[in-house]
C-alpha cells in the first residue's frame, strides 16, 4: 500500500522529520515560512494529512473545495484555535493536538516571566548592557516579592496546574483558580488552591494573574480595560496562552499609566507584530513565543504528532483527537 502523503508546514526538529519519513511520504516546507491561504487550500486537496502549527490559518472557507484529500490535521502544538474545527469536522477531517508534552516548559516560561517582571530583571539587564549601572544602592530597581504572594490562574488545565505546582510548592504562593468548569476538590487540594466563581471575583485579590486558557473567539479580550482596572495597582499580568486573550491596547494603557504593576508576555495579538505602545513600556517583559521552545519539548511534540498520525492511519482513534 502506498504511504499516506503528509505535508509538514514548517521545519521540525531533525530526529522527528527522519522518523516521520520512515512511515509516511513526507513533503517538508523547506522555506520555513508560513503557507499562504491558497497554498494551504491546495494542500487540503493534495495531501492525506496536513501538519499545521500556530502560524498557519485554517478558517472555514479553506474547506469548501468539492473534493478534499485531507483526512487528518495533526496540529503541532496544544492550542488549535487557528483551525476551524467545525468546518474540518463537517468535511470528515479529524483534528489532533499535542497536549502534556509541553506543559512543564510552558509553565517554566510563565514562571520566568513572572519572576523577571516582578524582580525587574529585564530592566536590570538592559541597564547593565547599556553601561548605565552605577553600582549597588539601597533604592536601586526595587521589585516585588513573589514568594508567598497570591497568584490567580485563569484556565486550570494541564499547563495551569503545572504553573500552580511550581508557584505553590516552589514559591509558597496562595493559588486562586478560575476555570470554565468545576475543578475536582482533590485536584485543587494538590496545590492548596481555591476555585473562585468569576474572573471579577479573582482579580482584586491577586498579586499576579497568569493566563492558561485557550485562545480563539470565546476568550478574545477576556482581559480588557474593565478587568485590568480591577487588578491591584501593584499586580502583574502574565500571558503564555494566546495573544488574543488580552486587549493589548488596553494593557499598554495600564502599563503606561501604572494602573497595574507590570506584565510578562510570551504571546501577542498579531504575532510577530508587537503593538507599538508595548515596545517602550519598561514595566513589561516580552519573549518571542518561547513557551514550548526546548529541544526536549519540540521533539516530544513532533513524536506526539507522529503517534496521532500512526494511530489514525492504522484505523484507530488518535489519542489526542480534538475534533
Ligand atoms: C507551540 C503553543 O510552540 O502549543 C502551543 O499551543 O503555543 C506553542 O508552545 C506552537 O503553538 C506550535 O504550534
Amino acid at each position: 500500500m502506498a504511504k499516506p502523503r503528509v505535508l509538514v508546514t514548517r521545519a521540525w526538529p531533525a530526529p522527528v522529520e527522519a522518523k516521520m519519513a520512515e512511515a509516511f511520504d513526507v513533503t517538508l516546507n523547506r522555506d520555513d515560512r508560513p503557507l499562504g491561504a491558497a497554498e494551504m487550500k491546495a494542500a487540503l486537496t493534495d495531501y492525506d494529512a496536513v501538519l499545521p502549527t500556530v502560524t498557519d490559518r485554517l478558517p472555514a472557507e479553506l474547506f469548501d473545495a468539492p473534493q478534499l484529500r485531507a483526512k487528518i490535521l495533526a496540529n503541532y502544538g496544544v492550542g488549535f484555535a487557528h483551525i476551524d474545527t467545525d468546518a474540518a469536522k463537517s468535511r470528515g477531517i479529524t483534528v489532533t493536538n499535542t497536549p502534556d508534552v509541553l506543559s512543564d516548559c510552558t509553565a517554566d516560561i510563565a514562571m520566568t516571566l513572572m519572576l523577571m517582571a516582578a524582580r525587574r530583571a529585564g530592566e536590570g539587564e538592559r541597564e547593565l548592557r547599556d553601561g548605565r549601572w552605577t553600582g549597588w544602592r539601597p533604592t536601586h530597581l526595587i521589585g516585588t516579592k513573589v514568594s508567598g504572594a497570591t497568584l490567580g490562574i485563569i484556565g486550570f488545565g494541564r499547563i495551569g496546574q503545572a504553573m500552580a505546582q511550581r508557584a505553590h510548592h516552589g514559591f509558597g504562593m496562595r493559588i486562586l483558580v478560575q476555570n470554565r468548569s468545576a475543578v475536582a476538590p482533590e485536584v485543587l487540594a494538590r496545590y492548596g488552591a481555591t476555585q473562585v466563581a468569576s474572573v471579577e471575583d479573582m482579580l482584586p485579590e491577586c498579586d499576579f494573574v497568569s493566563l492558561h486558557c485557550p485562545g480563539g473567539a470565546v476568550n478574545r479580550h477576556l482581559i480588557n480595560a474593565r478587568r485590568l482596572e480591577m487588578m491591584k495597582p501593584t499586580a502583574f499580568l502574565i500571558n503564555t496562552a494566546r495573544g488574543e486573550v488580552v486587549d493589548e491596547a488596553a494593557l499598554a494603557q495600564a502599563l503606561w499609566f501604572n494602573t497595574i504593576g507590570g506584565a510578562g508576555l510570551d504571546v501577542f495579538e498579531r504575532e510577530p507584530k508587537i503593538h507599538p505602545d508595548l515596545m517602550g513600556a519598561d514595566n513589561l517583559v516580552m519573549l518571542p513565543h518561547l513557551g514550548s521552545a526546548t529541544r526536549q519539548t519540540r521533539e516530544g511534540m513532533g513524536f506526539r504528532v507522529l503517534q496521532n498520525l500512526t494511530e489514525y492511519f492504522q484505523g484507530k482513534t488518535p489519542q489526542d483527537k480534538v475534533a
